[in-house]
């Protein structure tokens, strides 16, 4: 199904990818509960193959060796806990789950367990020879049945279609909302058959009423990679479950790099080749697209990444917005750095969602819930702005300045703005904004300054 579970008053979700739970837990707690962040997608928690000999690259979690909750994030006690700690602090859990296949490579798992995929024996599962198609790779993303049926990557593909394929990975899942999980990031669901998952999915129970309303049923949202090339399409998948719509990221990409004009932004939705907002989950970056040869927007391009993700943030098109966080890497294949001091400088972490002008503009969404895009405006090139009613307020500019008096639809009053400060003590560490008894302020925004952005709100009024 397609609610967020998201607690009142939270609107965005982040992918805080290899983050062991026992951090994460603490971060929830002193961090994203504090700063409104509704969600966390956390990295497969089940047991992978251990990929020793190539420096246990953080892919070696797309091969599961069992259902058991240990990983180098932890084991199932830690997982419990964070799950409950960041419950606890506002902040729900959504896991990136992966069924549509299991391990290629043989050997050890995280949990102790083995494998032989040359068998396909998974006996901690237990998978054997019948869960599977025959043997066949994915090589024409034209042929629904290879896609469907045939194996990713050389991964062992599970038949979806087998009651007792279905009843294990349910199982899995129901483990997990017994934990107080509120959703699931599906991996590779273009890769399985829409019925199987709608069959899946309806076979899941409610969510843990610990936390959640009575009845309340687990978020499905779905990796189904579609930019309109290819025969299967997001739409399939949409009676059931959001898709991860990987269009948003490209089109944001192209328009933040100046390969298409700030002003089209105007018409920003679905005549962009995106689905509904009521059927997606949006996000400029993931763990995939992140080391796809530039394809999108990265903290590598830190300037243009804030903005295409403040952008996101501030538009009122997509329902549920996915922000990503990270490491540094060179080299694609390279895993996660220690976890000891994460987010400190050196520590390898990049923790995108601690930079202030990200993590204020979940504050800004929070803000300007409910609210329609108001007071459209542009210099007819590469600077825009634009209100969210009577709570918020936004400028970017890719070239030249903003110095200009625009009409918003804020009630009077100075305005701390979130991009460059943060209100402490009654007063605003950045720069200050003024709206006028008319509703008009003065916007200024200098093309020296490092962000580009301009963002002001009610809930960051001096
Ligand atoms: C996904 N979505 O559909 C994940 O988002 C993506 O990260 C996964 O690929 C993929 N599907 C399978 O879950 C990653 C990574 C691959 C890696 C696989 C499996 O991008 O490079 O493949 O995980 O670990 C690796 C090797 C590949 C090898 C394969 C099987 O890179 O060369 O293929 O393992 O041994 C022979
Ligand atoms: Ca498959």
């Amino acid at each position: 199904q397609k609610n967020s579970n998201f607690q009142p008053g939270r609107n965005s979700i982040v992918q805080m990818f290899e983050w062991n739970w026992g951090n994460l837990a603490k971060e929830c707690e002193t961090f994203l509960g504090p700063k409104g962040f509704a969600g966390i997608q956390i990295s497969p928690p089940n047991e992978n193959v251990v990929v020793g000999d190539e420096g246990r690259p953080w892919w070696e979690r797309y091969q599961p060796l069992s259902y058991q909750l240990t990983t180098r994030s932890g084991d199932e006690g830690a997982l419990a806990d964070m799950i409950k700690r960041c419950n606890n602090a506002g902040v729900r859990v959504y896991a990136d789950v992966v069924f549509n296949h299991m391990a290629a490579k043989g050997g050890s798992g995280t949990g102790g367990n083995n494998c032989d995929p040359s068998k396909k024996s998974y006996p901690a599962v237990p998978y054997g020879p019948d869960d599977f198609h025959p043997d066949c790779m994915i090589n024409n993303y034209q042929d629904v049945n290879n896609v469907r049926n045939c194996q990713l990557v050389g991964l062992p593909d599970l038949d979806q279609s087998k009651q007792y394929v279905r009843d294990k990975i349910v199982g899995y899942l129901n483990h997990l909302v017994d934990l107080g999980i509120a959703g699931f990031r599906v991996d590779a669901a273009k890769h399985m058959w829409p019925a199987d998952l709608s069959a899946i999915y309806g076979s899941v129970k409610n969510l843990n009423s610990a936390y959640f309303p009575g009845g309340s049923r687990p978020l499905f949202y779905q990796e189904v990679i579609d930019y309109g090339t290819e025969p299967i399409k997001k739409g399939e998948y949409t009676g059931f479950g959001r898709v991860l719509d990987f269009v948003h990221g490209g089109q944001l990409t192209n328009v933040f790099r100046g390969q298409n004009q700030l002003k089209n932004l105007q018409s920003w939705g679905t005549s962009w080749g995106l689905a509904s907002g009521s059927d997606t989950v949006v996000f400029i970056d993931n763990h995939d697209t992140q080391r796809d040869n530039g394809r999108v927007l990265t903290y590598k391009e830190a300037k243009q990444y804030k903005m295409a993700n403040a952008f996101m943030l501030a538009h009122p098109y997509a329902e549920i917005p996915k922000l990503f966080s990270g490491y540094y890497f060179n080299d694609n294949k390279q895993g996660p750095p220690g976890q000891d001091n994460i987010c400190a400088e050196g520590s390898g972490w990049v923790c995108e969602h601690r930079w202030r002008q990200i993590a204020n503009m979940v504050g800004f969404r929070n803000a300007v819930s409910g609210t329609d895009m108001t007071n459209w405006w542009t210099d007819g090139y590469q600077q825009i702005a634009f209100g969210r009613g009577n709570k918020g307020f936004v400028a970017f500019s890719l070239s030249g300045d903003i110095k200009a008096d625009l009409q918003t639809s804020l009630p009077p009053g100075t305005y701390c703005d979130v991009i460059t400060g943060d209100i402490s003590n009654n007063s605003c560490t950045g720069k200050t904004v003024t709206v006028r008894g008319d509703g008009k302020a003065t916007i200024h925004l200098s093309s020296g300054e490092p962000d580009g952005i301009l963002a002001i709100h009610v809930s960051a009024k001096l």
